[in-house]
């Protein structure tokens, strides 16, 4: 879109006074973010309004991402270089006495995911939009979501997080497309032999819509969230009436607590009825508005899958194949037969953990109560998938229960995701293949041709142009600024690589990003880091398999390194932790203490001459990976290998020019690729070797530890006071590692040491380190999101785009 400054500044001018009420000189942080963000939603309406018709009078196929998770962090920047105004608004906004960087800091994150895969879903919206493929989201508006984290005393403590305290300015509410989800009834049969539900608890559901802006192409795509509200009264008169003020109320908490707070577990299953809750009622009110959409087009239902295709983003929306099947049968009349083929075309699923105590099982007892249509119809898919497979296997029940969706009680949801869909897809190559030749061999061997990879990828619009201003100036002036549409021109950089200028200047420009986040760990840690370090950053969920207890052992071993030689030749390193631990995830939460127990004693101790610093950021989200990943020089991807299904952080490091430490892991395995050898730091065990020591039970860590006096040492000292006086603090911690070392973090120690060695050489020769940041930059172009998404849009979906 184009606008005039002067436009802009007049509109903004009123926009504010209206808004605010006030004399735009006396007006706070927050007025001048509200106005900003209102104009800006109004100025895109035109093309959100534009996109959907189009979208109808072409009868494009759409696609609906149901993800129980949208981690979207912050809309303002990008929706304004989305439409494009950017330059004219900060300009505008100067001249006014405002500072466009100082508006958008007050926005809240959209914090409505825990992880990678909430992430993924944000950013495969966004790139959706800026393909101008017609794809949007659906999911729960979540009254709180991801907890803030603060650390006190050293450890993790939870608040919960607000992010409606102050209005939502980009949503709008569309209570006229509500609908009703009927959760718990008896199942009847009329006497056409049509089944229906009686005596349900229905809940309204309302979405709000968030506009999903695409790049310069005026393509504005919708990410729908519904929240739950209580149908007709809000609370029952005739208990208030009686003085029982609170049991009157108590209608209206229970449904709404169903869209109240996100769950905070990262691959981990906790098993709870109002999680099930959650999850139907999303996915009812999603294809419910689905099918409404697609009927107003007159086209019949039998040909739904030409034009909608609905992604099942990990197990948590699998319910949307038999509440399609509900629909179909029960409302829409067809056969199960008819019903069945429709519904395969239009689902696809995605994996994105091996982890078993990631997966999804839900106790029939349970399920039955709160749906028993849908559970009627699960059993029904059971039941003809088992006959399938006793013929399959003559007869071999053992192989039938193996792979039943229901058995022994427990609903398996990958199971009926894999059987309801036509595509499955692993995240990254070498999760594929363990996929299929491993965790879902046996349905890979009867569905071969479900099963495809697609690797994950990363908005390359918001983690390079975005959050590295500077980086992408120095990039655009060496190569134009065709990267911004497509990533992979990023490759032409290649070209600069002995050009010591265009050395220089990627050096500033990394000096700078650390510059700004020192001034950010001196503000908010009160730690005075020196700039000169390598900063060293493991920035994602606390979790044993993503190993920061294998840093933090090693931090432990180079301070006593240190302490034996205080005047040795060593570089200076600052390492960088921010993650946030399950609230339940007990050892993980010891963690976070550990890491700041070493923390303090090694940032206070005089006698290393401030060579190591230790920094834990509290409260890890996407507007403080904005600010820590540009400013990084080593990015900690050292999962153990096979555990880590892709990693989306390993990517964002890569692509400003941070150089990997790295297990051949998830898509480390594709940056390896990428890159080469000599441009990514390895370590550690190979895919083969983890199950051979799985498999073998002969997994000895007393004489990993008799034969290694610096683990031995760093061991000892988790327990012999040398931290705190409480010397049972970290028990939980030795006894994990010594005792049940399921991650390997002993027998990888050495590995691990070997490869900070080589960093540290790495480093002091300043030539060969900047070729190394030069050739990460170039070579992740290919994990920009929109070639994963355009993977999907043409292999799964059959989408098409429909440019302007
Ligand atoms: N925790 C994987 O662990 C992957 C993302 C997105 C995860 C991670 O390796 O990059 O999904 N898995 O695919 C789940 O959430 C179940 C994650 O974020």
């Amino acid at each position: 879109m184009g606008i005039l400054k002067d436009t802009f500044k007049i509109d903004y001018v009123k926009k504010l006074t209206n808004k605010s009420g006030e004399d735009i000189e006396k007006t706070s942080n927050w007025d001048q973010y509200n106005a900003l963000a209102s104009l800006v939603r109004e100025y895109l309406t035109s093309d959100w309004v534009n996109t959907n018709d189009r979208y109808n009078e072409k009868k494009s196929k759409q696609v609906y991402y149901f993800s129980i998770e949208f981690l979207t962090g912050r809309f303002l920047l990008n929706n304004l270089v989305g439409i494009g105004i950017k330059n004219i608004v900060e300009k505008g906004l100067k001249e006014l006495g405002f500072d466009l960087e100082e508006i958008i800091s007050v926005e809240k994150d959209q914090g409505l995911g825990n992880g990678g895969l909430g992430r993924l879903a944000a950013g495969f919206l966004d790139s959706m939009a800026a393909l101008s493929i017609p794809g949007h989201g659906c999911g729960i508006r979540y009254n709180y979501g991801l907890f803030e984290q603060k650390i006190i005393d050293g450890y993790q403590v939870e608040f919960p997080d607000a992010w409606l305290k102050d209005r939502n300015v980009w949503e709008i509410k569309k209570l006229d497309k509500a609908v009703e989800v009927h959760f718990y009834g008896d199942v009847r049969i009329d006497s056409n032999g049509k089944y229906y539900l009686e005596n349900t608890s229905p809940v309204l559901a309302v979405p709000y819509d968030t506009p999903i802006v695409g790049y310069k192409n005026d393509v504005v795509n919708t990410l729908r969230l519904w929240s739950a509200q209580v149908i007709n009264k809000e609370f029952d008169f005739s208990k208030f009436s009686r003085g029982e003020y609170m049991n009157a109320f108590k209608k209206k908490y229970d449904v709404e607590s169903i869209s109240q707070v996100l769950y905070p577990n990262d691959s981990y299953d906790e098993g709870k009825i109002l999680r099930l809750k959650q999850e139907y009622f999303f996915v009812s009110a999603g294809v419910q508005g689905i099918i409404r959409s697609f009927k107003k087009m007159g086209i019949p239902i039998n040909k739904i899958y030409d034009y909608v295709s609905i992604h099942i983003n990990d197990t948590h929306p699998a319910m949307a194949i038999a509440e399609l099947m509900r629909i179909f049968i029960d409302i829409e009349d067809l056969s199960w037969e008819e019903a069945w083929d429709i519904t395969l075309k239009v689902c696809s699923y995605t994996n994105h953990t091996i982890l078993s105590e990631a997966l999804e099982c839900w106790h029939v007892g349970i399920f039955k109560e709160l749906l028993p249509r849908i559970f009627m119809i699960i059993e029904e898919i059971n039941r003809r998938f088992c006959k399938d497979l006793f013929d399959i296997y003559n007869k071999d029940q053992n192989k039938v229960n193996d792979m039943a969706i229901i058995s022994d009680g427990i609903i398996r949801m990958a199971y009926l995701a894999i059987v309801g869909s036509h595509s499955v897809n692993g995240v990254a190559k070498l999760h594929t293949e363990i996929l299929k030749n491993k965790e879902l061999h046996d349905f890979y061997t009867i569905f071969p041709a479900k099963f495809n990879n697609k690797t994950n990828g990363i908005t390359h619009r918001r983690w390079l142009l975005n959050a590295n201003p500077d980086l992408s100036n120095v990039i655009t002036k060496y190569i134009g600024d065709y990267w911004v549409k497509d990533a992979l021109n990023l490759r032409e950089l290649i070209k600069y690589i002995d050009d010591e200028k265009f050395q220089d200047e990627i050096e500033i420009v990394k000096q700078k990003n650390k510059d700004a986040l020192a001034d950010y760990i001196l503000e908010h840690n009160g730690i005075k880091v020196n700039t000169k370090s390598i900063f060293d950053v493991h920035a994602k969920r606390l979790h044993e398999y993503k190993r920061q207890t294998l840093n933090i052992l090693h931090v432990m071993f180079l301070y006593n390194k240190l302490l034996k030689n205080p005047d040795l030749d060593f570089v200076p390193r600052t390492f960088i932790f921010a993650a946030k631990a399950a609230p339940s995830y007990y050892i993980a939460k010891q963690t976070i203490k550990l890491i700041n127990t070493v923390g303090d004693k090694i940032n206070n101790d005089k006698r290393i001459k401030d060579k190591i610093k230790v920094v834990f950021l509290e409260n890890y989200s996407v507007s403080l990976a904005e600010i820590l990943i540009p400013a990084t020089d080593v990015s900690e991807q050292i999962s153990t290998t096979t555990k880590e299904a892709s990693g989306t952080g390993n990517m964002k490091f890569m692509m400003n020019g941070a150089v990997t430490i790295a297990t051949l892991d998830g898509a480390n395995v594709e940056i390896h690729e990428e890159v080469g050898t000599d441009n990514i730091v390895l370590f550690g065990l190979t895919e083969e070797e983890v199950y051979e020591l799985y498999e073998k039970h002969e997994y000895n860590t007393q004489a990993i530890i008799d034969e290694d006096p610096r683990l031995k040492e760093v061991l000892d000292q988790l327990k012999n006071g040398f931290l705190s006086e409480d010397k049972e603090l970290f028990q939980i911690i030795y006894d994990s590692l010594v005792y049940n070392d399921e991650y390997f973090v002993l027998k990888d120690f050495d590995s691990y040491v070997k490869a900070h060695e080589r960093i540290e050489n790495y480093y002091l020769d300043r030539e060969r380190w900047l070729k190394m940041c030069i050739i990460n930059i170039a070579h992740s172009g290919v994990f920009s999101s929109d070639k994963t998404i355009l993977e999907y849009a043409s292999g799964i979906w059959e989408a098409q785009r429909v440019p302007k």
